[in-house]
């Protein structure tokens, strides 16, 4: 297993419900480490381009619309098989199918209210951190 990092955002539904400590809990008991992190409001246009791959969906404008309604908390992860490891431990898209004990299950409202987003592999991990983040602010 090799160290990776990962992209991971606490989405509007989250950080609204006051449960951003309560959810970065669960990653460091996994042994994923924090290494930047900060809270910003996407405006629309943002969210549009980071969810830009989704544009041909039909919750698409929804979906952006809901993340730039409140506050996220963008953080990267770092740690063993990380982009994997924060996949299983966020649970399915849809809290209603996510394993017990998972984020989504826990914490997620509905399949677009899900608490969390995490890259789906190490090629987009790459490509998100460097959306928010300058390689400055990954302070490991
Ligand atoms: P993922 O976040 O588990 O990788 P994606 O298919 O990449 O899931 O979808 C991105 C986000 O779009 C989801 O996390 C969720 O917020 C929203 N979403 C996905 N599918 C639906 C849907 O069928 N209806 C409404 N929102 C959806
Ligand atoms: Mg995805």
């Amino acid at each position: 297993m090799s160290a990776q990092r990962t992209l991971s955002i606490i989405k509007p539904d989250a950080t609204a419900r006051n449960v951003t400590g309560s959810i970065n809990a669960r990653f460091e008991q996994a042994e994923l480490r924090i290494i930047a992190q900060k809270k910003i409001q996407l405006t629309k246009a943002q969210a549009e381009k980071f969810y830009e791959v989704h544009s041909d969906k039909a919750f698409y404008d929804s979906l952006c619309e809901y993340m730039s309604s409140a506050p996220v908390v963008v953080q990267v992860l770092y740690g063993d098989n990380a982009v994997a490891k924060n996949r299983e431990i966020m649970g399915a898209t849809n809290p209603a199918n996510a394993e017990i004990g998972t984020i989504r299950r826990d914490f997620g409202q509905s399949i677009e209210h899900n608490a969390v987003h995490g890259s789906d592999c190490v090629e987009n991990a790459e490509i998100e951190i460097a959306f928010f983040f300058s390689g400055l602010e990954l302070v490991g």
